[in-house]
């Protein structure tokens, strides 16, 4: 039978090409985002290959994620694979002069948003007894890097909660991991730089990842026999040393 996703960010970059990754595989599909219009034609793409659902809900919103999930129709109710990706850098500025504003956007997403979503679905699986989740951590949840400060705190978070759910799920048989990249060359840095034209220099200069090399790892890793489980996965571009060294032309 086949096995079903819920992929939150599903609207764009490594969530969008996720979606695309496995619908190759036959895997039905929930795609979640906050801009339906990107959802519908996202499922109009997939349809041919796989069953496909869309959720348009705010993940901050925990009163919405809970209707959304439990809007879920009896043929996409039941969630196998949960990839929590929705997320996002806000601003990159240093301590003394980072906004209130980007710190809630980056806490509120990237950590409590994880954790609602998580929280309406880990029931099923435990009663199941079966599933898997796989958190986007990134390489700013492995080091902090100079005005990271939030936004690495946010992905430090992603990894701690990781690790905390694979201990305390372990006893359901659940799978939890985390695939931490670094830079992707995604909608990332147009969010983070507000649309600035900083934005447009972030990837020059060297070939960064793309989003679907990430989603063919993700791929990799839900495709793993039932007794393997990808706990961490640290994944830059060969330019990419550290999260300040990279190699430029
Ligand atoms: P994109 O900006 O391309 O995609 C972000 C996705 O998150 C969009 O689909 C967006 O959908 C969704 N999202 C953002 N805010 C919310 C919200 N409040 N509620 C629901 N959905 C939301 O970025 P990436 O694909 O690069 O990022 C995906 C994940 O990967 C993030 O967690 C990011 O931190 C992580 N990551 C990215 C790296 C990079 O260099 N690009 C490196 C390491 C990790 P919508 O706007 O429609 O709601
Ligand atoms: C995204 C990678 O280095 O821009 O998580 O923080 S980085």
């Amino acid at each position: 039978m086949s096995q079903t996703a819920l992929i939150t960010g599903a609207t764009s970059g490594i969530g969008r090409a996720t979606a695309f990754e496995f619908a190759k595989h036959n895997i039905n599909l929930i795609i979640c985002g906050r801009r339906e219009d990107r959802l519908e034609t996202i499922k109009s793409a997939l349809e041919k290959s796989t069953n496909v659902h869309t959720l348009c809900f705010d993940v901050r919103d925990n009163e919405a994620v809970k209707k959304a999930i439990a809007s879920l129709p009896d043929a996409f109710s039941n969630i196998d694979v949960l990839i929590n990706n929705a997320g996002n850098a806000h601003g990159l500025d240093p301590i003394e002069t980072g906004t209130i504003d980007d710190w809630d956007a980056m806490m509120d997403i990237n950590v409590k948003g994880l954790l609602y979503v998580s929280k309406a679905i880990i029931p099923q699986m435990t009663k199941r007894q079966s599933g898997h989740i796989i958190n986007i951590g990134s390489s700013a949840g492995k080091e902090v890097y100079p005005k990271g400060n939030v936004y690495c705190a946010s992905k430090h978070a992603v990894l701690a909660i990781t690790e905390g759910m694979r201990i305390d799920l372990n006893p359901y048989g659940i799978k939890v991991g985390a695939i931490n990249p670094g830079m992707v060359e995604t909608e990332f840095s147009q969010v983070r730089f507000k649309g600035n034209e900083a934005a447009n220099n972030v990837y020059t200069g060297f070939k960064a990842l793309q989003a679907d090399d990430i989603a063919e790892i993700i791929q990799f890793v839900v495709s793993r026999p039932s007794h393997v489980n990808i706990a961490d996965l640290l994944v830059f571009c060969t330019a990419q040393a550290s999260s300040t060294i990279v190699k430029k032309d």
